[in-house]
């Protein structure tokens, strides 16, 4: 059995980064579902920090690329700081989104700490979207489908210097699992970014535990990992609850192998859990569907394997 690190539960309420309005409710649909209890049964020790705050969504068209840039600035910031304090206290954070953006926030936070702590940062991205677009090729304006190039480098200044210097984020040291859908202006910077993904004809094609051995590959006792949780990236018959549904997802058992594989590494150091929408849901069953998976992703299993 690995042991964890003390665990700190964020709320961050908006939807400031997405393209339908209800990921705001994510935090409480995550809570309602029992998080925080599920992960104290697993006899992890947890603080829910409740939520932090915000400017609302004015759900204005993009301007120069971007729909709310300010906004959205305005809470990774708040992101950041709480998520860095968290690490700083040698606790583990976990971002209840919201929608993705966040995830410069918190990813940022967790660079740099890394870089001041000395460790390796590998990211596991869990999504359908590869998040990699800019203000010039977004089909949508959409912050929530920038995130990745933002932390790489590609974006505002605003968010590319969020919590140090850009890039905040090198592009090897992220792995992208689950994704089927790329725009043609995203899929021409993917490449040339040479961004690491393990797309869903990947899986089909090797597998998920094959998949996954290669996304973890090289991970070693220096190594902080970070999993970036967009609820999206199961398919849509078990996640309905989410604003952008992409057909032909992980199913349940893919899903845990997946979760189940990175517990086995004992490195994790911190999760967003992004994009859940509550509005979309059925009877909060993506939200039970997550924290299901996420007692998996630390140490849940049906034997003792160890
Ligand atoms: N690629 C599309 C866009 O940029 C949709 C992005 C949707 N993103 C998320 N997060 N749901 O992965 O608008
Ligand atoms: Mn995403
Ligand atoms: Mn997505
Ligand atoms: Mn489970």
């Amino acid at each position: 059995m690995h042991t964890f690190p003390p665990i700190s539960l964020i709320g961050a309420p908006t939807d400031i980064g997405a393209g339908h309005r209800g990921a705001a409710m994510g935090p409480e649909a995550l809570r309602v579902a029992g998080l925080a209890d599920a992960l104290r049964s697993r006899g992890l020790d947890v603080i829910d920090r409740g939520n932090l705050g915000g400017p609302a969504n004015p759900w204005q068209p993009p301007e120069q690329g971007y729909r709310h840039l300010s906004e959205v600035v305005a809470w990774n910031r708040a992101v950041a700081q709480a998520v860095g304090a968290e690490l700083d206290g040698g606790r583990l954070p976990i971002l209840l989104g919201g929608d993705h953006c966040l995830a410069i926030g918190s990813i940022g936070a967790v660079a740099r700490h890394c870089r001041e702590r000395g460790k390796t940062l590998r990211v596991l991205w869990l999504d359908a979207h590869a998040d990699f677009n800019t203000s010039t090729i977004t089909p949508s304006g959409n912050v929530h489908g920038m995130p990745v190039a933002c932390l790489c480098g590609y974006g505002p200044r605003e968010l590319t210097e969020l919590a140090g210097a850009a890039p905040m984020l090198a592009t090897d040291a992220i792995r992208q699992i689950g994704i089927r859908s790329v725009d043609p202006g995203e899929k021409r910077l993917v490449r040339e970014a040479g961004l690491d993904i393990y797309d869903m004809r990947y899986i089909d094609e090797i597998g998920m535990m094959r998949a996954m051995a290669e996304a973890l590959d090289g991970i070693d006792a220096n190594t902080h990992l970070h999993v970036s949780f967009d609820v999206d990236f199961l398919d849509p018959t078990i996640a309905p609850g989410v604003g952008t549904t992409i057909p032909g997802g992980p199913n349940y058992r893919e899903a845990q192998l997946c979760m189940e594989m990175i517990a086995d590494t004992g490195r994790i150091g911190s999760l967003d859990i992004v994009e859940l929408n509550p509005a979309l849901d059925v009877r909060n069953q993506t939200a039970l569907l997550a924290v299901d998976l996420v007692e998996s992703l630390f140490g849940k299993s049906t034997l003792m394997r160890d």
